[in-house]
């Protein structure tokens, strides 16, 4: 898995790859992260890679041609390194949502080149020529693309076989199988004189399949009352069983 970051901001990068399971992927070699200053690509000796938008209006645009520079760059890497040409990607509030889905074909795939934006956005000449896919996180408005590049690497490196410990733990995430985690507790068993201050007793019985039981019914009454799309989005693809929707139907009758 490669990555290739094209941004103006490379020092936010590299504390990433020395903690957590991030770093598991690094030291490992699974994953490599290049990055691209874009002001080394810069053709003045002002080193500009900015100017005014045509039309006016606030607010500088990238140029195309300092992230053009980059780019041949990074393909020139992966030649050298006989690594394949990787999809260009692109964070911006106007791309598609980014999806688990989604985050599984990238874990299994080569990698993706990121570009990073700043400023009030990327000259459009560039996205039209070079970018594979725009990629949002929500509507919401960042003042570059850096953090949704370390989101989505985040996303991904996390599924490298052998990155985390165990196993099982992704496959109960939420979203992993279309539906919210259930709720989690460690010790204390109680924590004060509150109802809500105990740990549910069945998860200190010891019955495995009741435990199995109760996580499955937490996560589909915490999907049904936050994320109803969700449900129909699980019952559509068949990922509902039989006892799901019992389960769901006297959650309707209780609630
Ligand atoms: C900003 C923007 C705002 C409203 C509608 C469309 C928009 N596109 C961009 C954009 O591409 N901006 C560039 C990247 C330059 C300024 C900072 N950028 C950015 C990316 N801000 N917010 C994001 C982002 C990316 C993914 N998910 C949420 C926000």
């Amino acid at each position: 898995m490669r990555f290739d970051v094209i941004t103006l901001f490379p020092e936010l990068f590299p504390p990433f790859q020395t903690v957590g399971v991030t770093r598991r992927a690094f030291d490992s070699g699974q994953a490599e992260l290049a990055l691209w200053p874009l002001r080394d690509f810069a053709d003045d000796a002002y080193r500009r890679v900015d100017d005014r938008a045509y039309g006016g209006g606030p607010g500088m645009v990238m140029l195309v041609q300092p992230l053009e520079r980059a780019l041949i760059a990074v393909r020139a890497a992966q030649a050298a390194a006989e690594a394949a040409p990787t999809p260009v990607i692109l964070f911006s509030p106007t791309g598609a949502r980014l999806s688990q889905p989604r985050v599984e074909a990238l874990a299994a795939s080569p990698g993706a080149v990121l570009v990073c934006g700043r400023y009030e956005g990327i000259d459009q000449r560039f996205i039209d020529r070079h970018v594979d896919e725009e990629l949002s996180l929500g509507d919401f408005v960042l003042s570059g693309g850096e953090l949704p590049a370390l989101a989505l690497m985040d996303a991904v490196l996390r599924l490298l076989p052998g990155v985390l410990n165990d196993e099982a733990s992704h496959r109960q995430d939420s979203f992993s199988d279309g539906l919210l985690d259930c709720p989690h507790y460690s010790r204390p068993d109680v924590l004060g004189d509150a109802p809500e201050d105990r740990v549910p007793p069945v998860l200190l019985s010891g019955h495995h399949a009741e435990i199995a039981r109760w996580r499955r019914e937490r996560q589909l009454a915490l999907t049904a009352h936050r994320r109803p799309d969700l449900i129909e989005a699980a019952r559509a693809s068949g990922r509902l069983s039989a006892a799901d929707e019992a389960c769901l139907r006297s959650l309707r009758l209780y609630s």
